[in-house]
């Protein structure tokens, strides 16, 4: 899914540190000769791809960073210091655009990756340096240069971490608007939410991930009812699902039947997706007079064979879905550990990604082709075909960041 994340942020690198005019005194050397020292450099900012963090949302608090000036010269010849370069953390995969310029400066892709985005202002000159033959105590000093200023963008393309699946209404789009910056819409009706959302769930500093909102599913979705199944794709990388069961349908629907049908169909469209870790969220509690809801919430359980994890929650007024929201982190930043320090896992994750995107690939296109069949049919042949979107990536989804 093109989803792109982005950061503007301003960066001044330090401006050098002044040379100084300073004249040796020193006992019985009346006249000393010139010994300012020169000014340290500024410090220079870098942007440096790191693993532990995979959004950009960190960026979206601080805007501005400064690294510190040089010190200025001293006497006796001595140099300022040159201060400290900094380094702003960025997830692998992003790209660096000078936005005056629009030049790209860089893509960062590998781990430790760094790229020099301001140049520090060089140290200016002390007086030592002007003596001459016919200038034995020259008075003059340079400042420092001064250090580079640029508005930079950060740009990322991301994939969900966390994939929300359920009927449509079950409140999926209520969750991601609970626990993120996303606004998609909600409404009391089916089918609200008409292409994917993505919605940074943000933990603290360095702590967060990616939550995609998709289309309800349907029974028989796979075979193309309601808005079939070719958003799930987008959930395809996700490394887990989030089955969200409205425990009281307004509809008067069984939620056990309904769990059995979500279930069914990711089955049905690709075994391998359904075979990623699901959480199973018990929604619209509030909808439940509290003396029955344990018993509830039991049987649906029961019915369904789910031993996997559940919630419950009310995510109109966000009841437990805090609970939620840091049991997926604490889960994702386990697995992200784990590929990082066990090759064998991190190469067994990679190929079971490929496997899957190639089985979501083959399956949308299938019923992608199926349902071009029945079209034709349907119009037996009275109509050019032409006007069916035949575009490879059909929904066209180009989803906006929400700061
Ligand atoms: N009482 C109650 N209503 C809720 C809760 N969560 C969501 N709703 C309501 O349920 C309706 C559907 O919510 P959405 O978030 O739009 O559901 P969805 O799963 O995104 O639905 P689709 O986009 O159609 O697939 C809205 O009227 C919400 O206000 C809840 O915890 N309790
Ligand atoms: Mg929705």
């Amino acid at each position: 899914m093109r989803f792109i994340d982005e950061a503007v942020v301003t960066v001044k690198a330090g401006d050098g540190g002044n040379g100084i005019a300073s004249f040796r005194r020193e006992k019985y050397v009346p006249r000393g000769g010139p010994d300012g020292g020169d000014g340290g450099s500024g410090g220079d900012v870098y942007v440096i791809a790191d693993d532990n963090t995979n959004t950009l949302v960190d960026y979206r608090y601080t805007r501005r960073y400064d690294a510190k000036r040089g010190e200025n010269g001293q006497s006796k010849n001595c140099s300022g210091k040159g201060s400290d370069d900094i380094y702003l953390p960025v997830p692998i995969g992003t790209t660096i655009v000078d936005t005056e310029t629009d030049e790209v400066l860089g893509d960062l892709i590998e781990i430790g990756q760094t790229l020099l985005v301001a140049k520090g202002g060089d140290g200016g000159l002390g007086n030592t340096h002007f003596k001459s033959s016919t200038n034995q105590a020259p008075r003059k000093a340079t400042s420092g240069f001064e250090g580079e200023l640029k508005i930079l963008k950060f740009e990322l393309k991301v994939v969900a971490d966390v994939g929300l699946v359920g009927l449509p209404n079950a409140g999926k789009s209520t969750f991601i608007r609970q626990v993120s910056a996303a606004k998609p819409k909600v409404a009391d009706y089916p089918f609200t939410t008409l292409v994917p959302n993505l919605g940074v769930v943000d933990i603290g500093r360095h702590r967060s991930f990616v939550m995609a909102d998709i289309p309800g599913l349907i029974e028989g979705a796979s075979d193309g009812a309601g808005l079939g199944i070719r958003f799930l794709k987008h959930v395809a990388r996700t490394r887990r699902l989030l089955h969200l069961i409205d425990v009281k349908p307004v509809d008067g629907s069984d939620p056990v039947e309904n769990g059995r049908v979500i279930l069914n169909e990711l089955e049905r469209f690709s075994p391998e997706l359904a075979n990623l870790p699901q959480i199973l969220v018990l929604n619209k509690v509030d909808q439940v007079p509290e003396d029955e809801l344990n018993a509830l919430c039991t049987h649906i359980v029961a019915e369904l064979g789910w031993t996997g994890i559940v919630f419950r929650t009310a995510t109109l007024t966000g009841e437990g879905v805090d609970a939620v929201k840091y049991h997926l982190m604490n889960e994702i930043e386990r697995e992200r550990e784990r590929e990082e320090e066990d090759p064998i896992f991190a190469e067994a994750q990679k190929e079971r990604f490929e496997r899957l995107e190639e089985e979501v690939r083959l399956n949308t296109e299938a019923q992608r082709e199926a349902y071009r069949a029945a079209r034709k049919a349907e119009r037996e042949g009275l109509l050019d075909d032409s006007s069916f979107d035949d575009d490879d990536d059909d929904d066209g989804v180009e989803v906006a960041y929400v700061p």
